[in-house]
């Protein structure tokens, strides 16, 4: 199969919808039928939820967005003197192009190789970046960019260079951290380089803000999975009956979201009965926060070596060269 190839046709697209609808349908069953109850955060992101997302990306309280924004504006010369000229560069996830286009625009990159499970969206992407980089070839791919998945061929040649901005690792738990960062090494091969943005660890305060802002942005986000539940899985949340917290784990570095279940309830989803206590959790998402340390023996105990990392001043998010070990 080739999975360079958009799908194509109204047959196509319903197969894809279906599997997506039953995978979907699978995991919620399963998630909401553990102690505790623990979904995963890959499902916030249908359009309302990746709509609501940009916006959490422009709260005053949500700052890993414009921190690593900043760092990639003030470092762009040092990145445009490590990248070779004539790379690749591939980015792990579609999202707002805005990051992509200041290394575009400072870096002589031959090649834009998006790779994004949700084709529309990378596709539309594509030729926005098309549209603005008449030079640039951009080859999309869709792909879960947590598997392995093949580069295009036109791309075999060049130097690679990995994105993977957004502090999206930190929604990983570690072992699948590592996973993500060894399936990176094999995809893009021995030598290529992985910018990655990487949220760090900081004061309590900062990140409780960050994740309950006063907007609710960030609660309707995490309700968000409940909304498609109803909608696409024929759910019967009553949306009024759950709360939104994100707390801080210490021990283990991590913000986590949580629907809280505000009285007792039996909720209906796909024929499945689930009963909540009143303040039973699902747990939605983990933020997971490093220190500089940490995060640089994960990337060696990956197969990276680091050559070069920036911060901003007050050291709040962190930005990483790395590069493919042998
Ligand atoms: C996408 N990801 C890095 C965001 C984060 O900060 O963990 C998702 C998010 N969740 C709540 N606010 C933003």
């Amino acid at each position: 199969m080739n999975i360079h190839a958009p799908v194509h046709g109204a047959l196509a697209k319903a197969q894809q919808f279906d599997e997506q609808t039953s995978a979907f349908g699978s995991d919620v069953i399963e998630a909401l039928s553990q102690h505790p109850k623990k979904l995963s955060p890959k499902y916030f992101y249908d359009a309302a939820g990746s709509e609501l997302f940009e916006q959490i990306t422009k709260l005053p309280e949500y700052y890993p967005t414009r921190t690593e924004l900043a760092i990639l504006r003030a470092r762009g010369g040092d990145i445009h003197a490590i990248i070779p000229k004539g790379a690749a560069l591939v980015e792990f996830g579609a999202g707002a192009t805005t990051k992509v286009r200041l290394l575009l625009d400072r870096c002589e990159f031959a090649a834009y190789v998006p790779v994004d499970i949700s084709g529309d969206f990378l596709h539309a992407q594509a030729a926005e970046l098309r549209a603005d980089f008449p030079k640039l070839n951009v080859y999309p791919v869709t792909a879960d960019f947590t598997a392995p998945f093949a580069l295009p061929d036109a791309v075999e040649a060049m130097p690679k260079v990995g994105f993977f901005p957004g502090s999206t690792l930190g929604n990983f738990e570690p072992h699948e951290a590592s996973a993500f960062l060894r399936s990176a090494r094999e995809i893009l091969g021995p030598g290529s380089l992985l910018l990655i943005g990487i949220d760090l660890e900081k004061d309590e305060r900062l990140l409780h803000a960050a994740y309950n802002d006063a907007a609710g942005v960030t609660g309707r986000f995490n309700m968000n999975v409940l909304v498609r539940i109803n909608a696409e899985l024929g759910g019967n949340f009553d949306l009024s009956a759950f709360a939104h917290r994100a707390i801080y784990n210490r021990e283990r570095h991590r913000i986590e979201m949580h629907l809280i279940a505000k009285r007792p309830q039996t909720v209906r989803v796909l024929g499945h009965s689930f009963n909540f206590r009143a303040g039973e959790s699902i747990h939605t998402e983990s933020s997971y926060k490093y220190s500089l340390d940490r995060f640089t023996a994960l990337a060696r105990g990956s197969g990276w070596t680091p050559k070069a990392s920036w911060t901003d001043d007050a050291k709040m998010f962190s930005v990483h060269a790395l590069v493919a070990g042998e």
